[in-house]
């Protein structure tokens, strides 16, 4: 597959899986997981014709690791970014790095400030394990400003961390005083 095609269908399980299914008629279980077959059959109801190779392929290659499949691969799901509320990652609360980063970029840091990172629409904040990763991140959106973050702090204040399968790590919130421009 060119990685044109690699892209499109990664960017449609991205849809599917965090965000929309019902768009296809997609069921999720509540730990996120949809069926492989069924993926695939109602996919190509939509339009959208990929194979269990080609589903392979993109999950193998997928330059974050946004997907996994169950162990013998009849199910798939995307291992962060969800919006989907109902969706719970059963992922354990583990000690963070003394320090993580998040990028973002000049217009959100007025609110920031004032009210910490928020999740907005996803279920968590999304914080990096390094400053090229968080760049990566805010570069999204512009000329990204680099936030550091006093996750050890946090965790001795009482704050879960999570850390999704792809090494994103996650949290509910971070107040503007644990946040070091
Ligand atoms: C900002 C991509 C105003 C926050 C990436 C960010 C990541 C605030 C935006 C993953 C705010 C939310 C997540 C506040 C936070 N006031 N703005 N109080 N608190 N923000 O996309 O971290 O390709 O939900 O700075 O690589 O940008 O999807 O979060 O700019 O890993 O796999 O609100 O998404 O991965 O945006 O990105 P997002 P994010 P994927």
């Amino acid at each position: 597959m060119n990685e044109r095609e690699i892209k499109s269908i990664s960017k449609f399980l991205s849809l599917l899986l965090r965000h929309q299914p019902d768009l296809i008629g997609l069921k999720l279980d509540e730990n996120g997981w949809a069926d492989v077959a069924e993926l695939i059959q109602k996919s190509k109801r939509k339009g959208k014709h990929f194979s269990i190779e080609k589903l392979e392929e993109v999950v193998a290659t997928n330059d974050k690791k946004r997907f996994s499949f169950n162990e013998d691969q009849t199910k798939i799901r995307a291992n962060q970014g969800h919006s989907l509320k109902t969706i719970d990652l059963k992922l354990e609360a583990i000690q963070p790095p003394e320090y993580l980063y998040h990028g973002t970029v000049p217009k959100f840091m007025q609110s920031i400030r004032e009210k910490g990172l928020q999740k907005m629409s996803r279920q968590h904040v999304h914080l990096s394990q390094d400053i090229e990763t968080a760049t990566k991140v805010g570069s999204r959106r512009g000329v990204p400003t680099i936030l550091t973050v006093r996750s050890g702090a946090m965790h001795v204040a009482g704050y879960k961390f999570y850390q999704s399968k792809n090494g994103v790590w996650l949290t509910d919130h971070v107040p503007a005083k644990f946040i070091d421009k």
